[in-house]
């Protein structure tokens, strides 16, 4: 089975991507290498990033790999956080600390709708390809739900009521902007 690696350091992500993905490819992530070096994300955009790390990695590995670099938009707030959806409230990485913040940053604005986008920076036999996903729906006026994970107890998708960390894992692969975005990686890896 061909190895990819999947050049992050959030399991979350690895296990959502590895339920989606199944066995077509052995996916390894950046604890299986040993990679313990801080990956720059500094371009100011969310494709930027996923091709800088993609990048930086592909330069010192030489595999086929692929990064993924997820943001949330907020149309209230010009499409805050953004790029900063990780360190939103700071370069200590609390999830509760950012949607805390998201939510004081809306207590008056009636619009909330928002989407999260992901962009997949692919290195594939020396040529660079992208996939990108995107899930609309609004910002909840409080946390509801424990599933999950990051800014998921305080987004609603649309044509739901309930949370994403109120999905089964199931659910939320049905219709997620990562789930969106793998699907087209794996039809591309289908092609080669
Ligand atoms: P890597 O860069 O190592 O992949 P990271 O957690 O830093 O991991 P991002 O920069 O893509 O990943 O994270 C952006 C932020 O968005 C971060 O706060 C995540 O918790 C959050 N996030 C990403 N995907 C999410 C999802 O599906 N549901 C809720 N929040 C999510």
């Amino acid at each position: 089975m061909e190895k990819l690696l999947f050049i992050t350091s959030n399991q979350n992500k690895i296990k959502e991507i590895k339920t989606i993905i199944g066995d077509r490819v052995d996916l390894v992530g950046l604890k299986d290498i040993d990679w313990n070096t801080e990956i720059p994300e500094t371009t100011g955009t969310i494709k930027g990033n996923a091709l800088q790390k993609a990048d930086t990695v592909f330069d010192v590995v030489g595999m086929n790999c692929f990064s993924e670099d997820t943001g949330l938009e907020v149309f209230a707030l010009d499409g805050a956080p953004g790029v900063d959806t990780a360190i939103y409230a700071g370069d200590h990485r609390s999830n509760q600390d950012n949607m805390d913040l998201l939510l004081k940053n809306l207590e008056n604005k009636k619009d909330r709708s928002a989407q999260f986008k992901t962009v997949i920076a692919l290195k594939y036999n020396d040529q660079t390809h992208y996939f990108e996903g995107i899930a609309k729906g609004h910002i909840a006026d409080n946390q509801m739900g424990t599933k999950g994970f990051g800014y998921d107890p305080i987004f609603i998708p649309d044509n739901f009521s309930l949370s994403f960390a109120q999905l089964t894992p199931q659910e939320k692969n049905q219709i997620s902007h990562r789930a969106k975005a793998v699907a087209q990686l794996i039809d591309f890896l289908k092609t080669v």
